[in-house]
C-alpha cells in the first residue's frame, strides 16, 4: 500500500491535473448591461469587461443574501431541523473588506491552530503535528474521492465550515471564515492586494524570488498537456502571519517549474518544510477573472455543468476557477491537489468556492439546493455508486461528526446558518 501509493498517486493526479486546468472563459461573453444597482433586474450573461463582471458578481451576491435572509425569516419560527435564525445567522466577509484587527484575530487564531496538539492517532498520520494538520492529513486520505466526484462541492463545504468551527471553538476566534475574491486580485494584481501584499494584516503574500523557473506541465490520463506559466516567487514566504509557518505533511503530487512532479510518499509522514508560494497574477486573471466568475454563475443549468465548469473539464484545457485559485498561489503545497490545505490560503480559496456554489444555488433554492450530480471516485474511476442525499461525509480525525449529504447542501439549514457578504 504504502509503496503503491505514490504511482497511483501521480498517475490519478494527472488525470486530475488535466481535468482541472482550463483556459480562459471567453464563452458567456454575451454582454448584457447591468443597469448598476438600481433596479431589480438580475444580469443573463458575463460581461466580457472585467470591470463590469465585477458589479455583476456584487450584485448577484446581494441578491443571494436577499434571498437566504428572507428564506431563513419565514422559515426560522417554524424550522424544526435547524436553529438558523437572522440573529444568528452568520455572515462571511471579503479578505479587503474585514478591517486590520479582523484579520489579525483571523490569522492569530490559525497560528494557534497550528499549535494545538492533533487529534489523529500518530500511527494514522505520523507526520500530523497539529490541529492544522489533521485537517491537511484528512484531505490528503480523501483526494480521490473528493474531486470530480458528487461530494466535490459539499465536502469541501463541510471541511471549511468545520475549519471555521475549530477556528472559533478552539482558538477563542470571534469571526467567520473570510474568502478570497478572485476577481479582486485578477484585477489588482496579486501582490497588490490586501490578501497577498505581505503585511502584517495580510494572509502572508509571495515566496523570496526563484531565478529560472520553467512552466507547470499538467499532463496524464492521456489527456493534452496543460502548460501554466510560472509566477513572480517560488521560494519560502518572506513575510507576514505565516513566515514562520511549517507545512509538515506531503508533497504528494507537487507539481514543479520543471514540468515534473515530487512526492514524499503518501505525503503522510513529518516533512517540515517552508511555506512556498510563487504568485501568478497571469493565471488568475485567465482562469478566475470577474467575466470567469460570473459566468460559472449565471450559464450552468444543472449542477453537472457547474461543477464541471468550476473544475474544468477534462481535456478543454481548462482549469476552472477551482484550478485557477490554487495555480494562482502556485509553490508548496499550493500545487498539490492532495496537500493544498497545508497553504491557508486554501480556506479563503474554498470559502471563494463555497461563495459562488451559494449564488448559484440562490438563484433557484427549489430546483438547485438539493441538485447533486456524480459518483464517488474521481471522474468515476474507477467505476461506484452515484452520490447522493443519503451518502455519508466523513472528516475523520480534523472534525465531526459524520453527517450526510442532505444536511450539507444549504448554507441555512441542517448543521450552517451563514451568508456571504
Ligand atoms: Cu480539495
Amino acid at each position: 500500500m504504502h509503496l503503491n501509493a505514490p504511482l497511483t498517486i501521480a498517475l490519478l493526479f494527472g488525470a486530475i491535473a488535466s481535468a482541472a486546468p482550463a483556459p480562459a472563459s471567453q464563452d458567456g461573453a454575451a454582454t448584457t448591461t447591468l443597469s448598476s444597482s438600481a433596479t431589480a433586474t438580475l444580469p443573463t450573461a458575463a460581461s466580457t469587461d472585467t470591470t463590469v463582471a465585477s458589479h455583476q458578481l456584487d450584485y448577484l451576491a446581494s441578491f443571494a443574501a436577499q434571498q437566504a435572509n428572507s428564506s431563513v425569516a419565514s422559515t426560522s419560527s417554524k424550522n424544526k431541523r435547524g436553529a438558523c435564525t437572522l440573529s444568528n445567522l452568520a455572515i462571511r466577509k471579503e479578505w479587503g473588506s474585514l478591517s486590520a484587527s479582523e484579520r489579525k484575530a483571523y490569522t492569530k487564531a490559525v497560528l494557534c491552530l497550528q499549535k494545538k496538539q492533533a487529534k489523529t492517532p500518530s500511527i494514522l498520520i505520523p507526520g500530523a503535528q497539529s490541529r492544522f494538520d489533521d485537517f491537511v492529513g484528512a484531505h490528503i486520505n480523501q483526494t480521490l474521492t473528493i474531486h470530480y466526484t458528487g461530494t466535490f462541492l459539499a465536502w469541501h463545504r463541510y471541511f471549511t465550515w468545520s475549519y471555521e468551527q475549530a477556528l472559533r471553538n478552539e482558538c477563542g476566534y470571534t469571526g467567520y471564515q473570510p474568502y478570497w475574491n478572485w476577481a479582486k486580485t485578477a484585477q489588482t494584481g496579486t501582490e497588490k492586494s490586501p490578501i497577498f501584499d505581505g503585511s502584517a494584516t495580510s494572509m502572508s503574500g509571495n515566496g523570496a524570488y526563484v531565478a529560472g523557473e520553467g512552466n507547470v506541465v499538467l499532463s496524464g490520463a492521456g489527456l493534452p498537456e496543460i502548460i501554466l506559466p510560472h509566477g513572480t516567487g517560488g521560494g519560502c514566504v518572506t513575510s507576514g502571519p505565516f513566515v514562520n509557518m511549517s507545512v509538515n505533511l506531503g508533497p504528494v503530487a507537487l507539481a514543479l517549474t520543471n514540468g515534473s512532479t515530487a512526492n514524499n510518499g503518501n505525503g503522510l509522514s513529518y516533512n517540515p518544510r517552508c511555506l512556498k508560494r510563487d504568485l501568478t497574477t497571469a493565471i488568475n486573471q485567465r482562469f478566475a477573472n470577474a467575466t470567469s466568475v460570473v459566468s460559472l454563475i449565471l450559464k450552468p443549468e444543472e449542477i453537472y455543468d457547474f461543477q464541471m465548469t468550476m473544475q474544468g473539464y477534462p481535456g478543454s484545457g481548462d482549469i476552472g476557477v477551482h484550478g485557477g485559485g490554487h495555480y494562482t498561489l502556485g509553490g508548496d503545497p499550493g500545487r498539490d491537489v492532495f496537500v493544498s490545505p497545508g497553504d491557508p490560503m486554501f480556506y479563503l480559496h474554498h470559502g471563494m468556492i463555497d461563495y459562488t456554489w451559494w449564488i448559484w444555488q440562490m438563484l433557484d433554492p427549489s430546483k438547485r439546493t438539493n441538485q447533486i450530480s456524480g459518483t464517488g471516485t474521481f471522474l468515476n474511476t474507477p467505476p461506484s455508486a452515484n452520490t447522493t442525499l443519503d451518502t455519508p461525509i466523513d472528516l475523520g480525525y480534523a472534525a465531526g461528526p459524520a453527517v450526510t449529504m442532505r444536511d450539507l447542501m444549504s448554507t441555512t439549514e441542517g448543521p450552517f446558518c451563514y451568508i456571504y457578504l
